[in-house]
C-alpha cells in the first residue's frame, strides 16, 4: 500500500457521503499531485524579509513587484512554460479569470495599486521559462506573515500546509520575533520540507553573521524539536537576494532534493495532509451528529428560513440582466449558501466553484436554471442528511451505522499513513 492507493481509497470513502464532498474535493486535489508529480515550493516569512526579491533573483529578472513598504498583497504561483513570454492569469475570488500582460501583475499583486485586495483576487498564475522550474517545480510568492494585508488571500499557515516544500525567510536586521515563532509551531507537522533561508547579508560583516546564524540555528531546533542528528543536519543558507550571493547555492539544494527526493517528499507532505483531512472531518462528523439531536421545531424554523431565502433570490433572478458577471454571481450565491448552512446547521456544505474567463458570457436562463438547479439540490440534501422528514426509525439507524462505519474506516486510514509517513 503506498500513499496514492491510500488516497484514493480515501476519497472513494469520503464519495459514499454528501457530507464529506469537501474532503472528497480535496483528496482529489491531493491524487492530481501525486499523479502530476508537480511540486510546489512557497517562499514565506514576516513582511519584508525580502521574499519576492528573491524570487525574481531565482527567476532571473524582476518579474514581481518589490518595495521599502508591505508590498506582496495576493499569492502569486509561478510555473515553467517554454516560449511563454511570461503570461500571466489573474483568478478572482468570484471565479472569474483575466489574461494580464506580466508587466502589469503590479496592479494586482501589489498593496499599492490593490488596497486591502479590493479587486478580489485570488491568486495569480505566472508562466515563464526560468530554468529553475523545469521538471515540474512550482515557486509561490505570498504576502507577509503577519503583515496587515495578510488575511487578504488564503493565509500563510495553510498555504505553507498545501505545499511540498517551504522556503522560510529570515533576515539579518531582524532576529527571529514573536510572530515567526508562532507560524513556524503551527506549521511545523504538516509541511513537507523546509529552508531557512537568512537574507541581506550584504548589510553585515562575517563575523556578526556567524553570530546571528548560531543564535537562530538554535532556536529554530528549539521550534522545530529538533535533536541529535536532525539538529546537526539543520542548516541556514545566508544569501543576499538582491546582490545575488548564496542564492545558486540556495536553488541547486532545492533541484538536488527534489530530483533525488522529490517524490518521497511529496508522499509525506500528502500523507500529512490527508491525516489533517482525517482529523477535520472525524470533528466535523461529531458536531454533525450534534445537529441529529436538534429538535424538530428548531430544525423545521431554520429549514424554512433556508427555503424562504432561497425563494427571494429565485424571485431577483427575474431582474437580472444578460451580463457577463452572472456566472461570478452564482459563485457567490453559493458562497452564501456554503455559510448560511454552516450557521444553521452547523456543518460545513461544499460546492464547487467554477473557474471561468471573464470575457465569457452567461445569459439569464442559463444562471436561472443552474441558480434552481443549486437550490434544489441543497433542499434536497439538507432533507436527507437530517431525515427529519422520514419519520422511519429503521432509516435513521442505519444513517448512524454508516456514520459509524466511515468513522471506523477513516481511523484504519489514519493509522495505515501514519505507518506509512514513518517509513519515508
Ligand atoms: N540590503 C538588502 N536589501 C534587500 C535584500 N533583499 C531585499 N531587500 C530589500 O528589502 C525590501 C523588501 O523586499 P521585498 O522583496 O519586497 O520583501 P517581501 O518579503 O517580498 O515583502 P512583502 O511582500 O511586503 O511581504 C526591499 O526594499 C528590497 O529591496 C537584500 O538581499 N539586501
Ligand atoms: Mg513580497
Amino acid at each position: 500500500m503506498n500513499i496514492l492507493e491510500t488516497t484514493i481509497k480515501a476519497r472513494e470513502l469520503f464519495g459514499g457521503f454528501e457530507l464529506c464532498r469537501l474532503q472528497e474535493e480535496e483528496t482529489r486535489k491531493l491524487q492530481e499531485r501525486l499523479e502530476n508529480k508537480k511540486i510546489t515550493i512557497a517562499v514565506i516569512g514576516q513582511f519584508k524579509r525580502g521574499k519576492t526579491t528573491l524570487i525574481n533573483t531565482i527567476l532571473g529578472r524582476p518579474l514581481l513587484p518589490v518595495g521599502i513598504v508591505p508590498i506582496t498583497a495576493a499569492i502569486t504561483r509561478i510555473e515553467y512554460a517554454e516560449d511563454a513570454g511570461d503570461h500571466a492569469t489573474v483568478y478572482f475570488s468570484n471565479g472569474l479569470s483575466e489574461a494580464v500582460p506580466a508587466e502589469d501583475l503590479h496592479a494586482y499583486i501589489s498593496e499599492q495599486e490593490n488596497h486591502d485586495n479590493e479587486r478580489g483576487v485570488a491568486e495569480v498564475e505566472l508562466l515563464t521559462d526560468a530554468d529553475f522550474l523545469k521538471d515540474g517545480l512550482t515557486l509561490v510568492d505570498t504576502p507577509g506573515v503577519g503583515s496587515v494585508h495578510e488575511n487578504n488571500s488564503k493565509s500563510a499557515v495553510d498555504f505553507a500546509r498545501e505545499s511540498d516544500g517551504v522556503v522560510f525567510m529570515l533576515s539579518v536586521d531582524s532576529p527571529i520575533n514573536q510572530i515567526e515563532v508562532d507560524f513556524l509551531r503551527k506549521v511545523k507537522q504538516f509541511a513537507g520540507k523546509f529552508y531557512f533561508v537568512v537574507n541581506k547579508i550584504d548589510r553585515v560583516d562575517e563575523e556578526e553573521l556567524a553570530e546571528y546564524l548560531d543564535y537562530c540555528s538554535a532556536l529554530i531546533c528549539r521550534i522545530m524539536d529538533l535533536e541529535g542528528d536532525e539538529a546537526k543536519a539543520l542548516k541556514l543558507v545566508p544569501v543576499s537576494a538582491r546582490k545575488g550571493t548564496g542564492v545558486q547555492e540556495l536553488t541547486e539544494m532545492i533541484r538536488t532534493d527534489l530530483l533525488v527526493k522529490g517524490p518521497e517528499i511529496m508522499e509525506r507532505s500528502v500523507g500529512l495532509k490527508l491525516l489533517q483531512i482525517l482529523n477535520q472531518t472525524r470533528s466535523q462528523i461529531a458536531s454533525y451528529r450534534e445537529v441529529l439531536k436538534m429538535a424538530p421545531n428548531v430544525f423545521n424554523r431554520r429549514f424554512e428560513e433556508m427555503k424562504q431565502l432561497m425563494e427571494e433570490q429565485r424571485q431577483q433572478v427575474q431582474h437580472l440582466e444578460d451580463r457577463k458577471f452572472l456566472r461570478a454571481e452564482l459563485n457567490e450565491e453559493k458562497a452564501f449558501l456554503t455559510r448560511k448552512v454552516r450557521e444553521l446547521f452547523g456543518i460545513e456544505y461544499y460546492y464547487f466553484v467554477d473557474r471561468e474567463d471573464a470575457a465569457e458570457l452567461m445569459d439569464r436562463e442559463t444562471y436561472a436554471a443552474e441558480l434552481t438547479a443549486v437550490y434544489d439540490e441543497l433542499e434536497n440534501t439538507v432533507n436527507s442528511i437530517f431525515m427529519y422528514k422520514e419519520e422511519n426509525a429503521y432509516t435513521v439507524a442505519r444513517r448512524i451505522e454508516d456514520l459509524n462505519i466511515l468513522m471506523q474506516q477513516m481511523r484504519k486510514l489514519s493509522r495505515q499513513i501514519e505507518r506509512e509517513i514513518q517509513t519515508t
